[in-house]
């Protein structure tokens, strides 16, 4: 991998990852070019390569450079977008200062923040639902391989042993799994509260917490829980859905990036069905009195 900075905004990320979707949907909204280099992640440990160490030391993407200068972790980038044009329309956080502590509020509820464990919010149980597509993945590589990698290069140690298992097992484990699954009805029971029937956005005014809604929802369809949002259950959630994928970031950031690796895989797992954990989903929205 050749690491060189001749572009003003170069994003270092891959297709399908979260969080890189997050920072491309807001690069697409405020309409900054960028230069774009996939790094590879289970299916082949590029992030785990010395060379992008270099510019993340985590090994997690995605990683800004500005002129040259790493910037890491989506809602970190996001807020220095923000701060860098203000010229644009389209700001994620807010001046007024009351409706920006309620933005960071739910930032802090939907993001992929690492002081948060795995499942303890949305945003990281959309991450673990994900973990059926990501042992499929991973297991297209040598154990020896993954151990090698993961207990030698990774330096998230929860994070190493948790691939290490799935590699070992070729799945998550189910009652790990289930608590994502209990983590994603929570979620968007929690949205479809806070959400006014009709709402385009779930601040009245598109912003940050609305790219994120965008990206975990589109990770909910990828891992076969797309009647969820289809659902009459969920009248807010379901035409606020409809809003988010309306606007051309989405297109251009999510579904211009897809990844055949992951098609695959989700064929693979889910064909046309819904995910064989859905009655679980069905039974923790009951059990939440929706
Ligand atoms: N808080 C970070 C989280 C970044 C993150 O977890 N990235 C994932 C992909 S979405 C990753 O790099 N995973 C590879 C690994 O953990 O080995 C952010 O929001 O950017």
């Amino acid at each position: 991998m050749q690491l060189n900075f001749e572009y003003e905004f170069e994003l270092y990320g891959y297709g399908e990852s979260l969080a890189s979707q997050i920072v491309r949907m807001c690069l697409s909204e405020k309409e900054l070019k960028y230069k774009n280099h996939r790094i590879g992640l289970e299916s082949t440990g590029e992030h785990l390569h010395k060379s992008y160490k270099k510019i993340n030391p985590k090994c997690l993407v995605p990683t800004l450079l500005h002129n040259g200068c790493p910037i890491h972790d989506s809602v970190k980038i996001i807020d220095y977008l923000d701060n860098y044009d203000t010229s644009n329309a389209i700001r994620f956080f807010s001046d007024d200062v009351k409706k920006n502590v309620a933005i960071r509020e739910l930032v802090r509820e939907f993001s992929l923040d690492e002081s948060i464990s795995v499942g303890e919010n949305f945003g990281t149980s959309v991450a673990g639902i994900s973990t059926q597509i990501l042992a499929h993945l991973i297991c297209k590589r040598p154990l020896l391989s993954v151990l090698w990698d993961y207990t030698v290069k990774h330096p998230i140690r929860e994070r190493a042993l948790i691939f290490i298992l799935m590699r070992i097992l070729g799945k998550p484990p189910s009652f790990k799994y289930r608590q994502f699954v209990s983590g994603i009805a929570n979620g968007v029971v929690y949205v479809e509260k806070l959400l006014d029937l009709d709402a385009e956005y779930i601040m009245g005014e598109y912003s940050v917490a609305d790219v994120i809604l965008s990206v975990l929802f589109h990770r909910l369809e990828i891992t076969a829980f797309h009647k969820v949002l289809a659902s009459e259950k969920f009248p807010n959630v379901k035409s606020y859905w409809n809003s988010l994928k309306k606007r051309p970031s989405y297109t251009e950031a999510i579904i211009n990036f897809e990844e055949e690796e992951w098609t695959d895989s989700k064929t693979h797992l889910y064909g046309a069905q819904e995910n064989p954990e859905i009655e679980y989903f069905w039974s923790e929205v009951d059990r939440l009195k929706v």
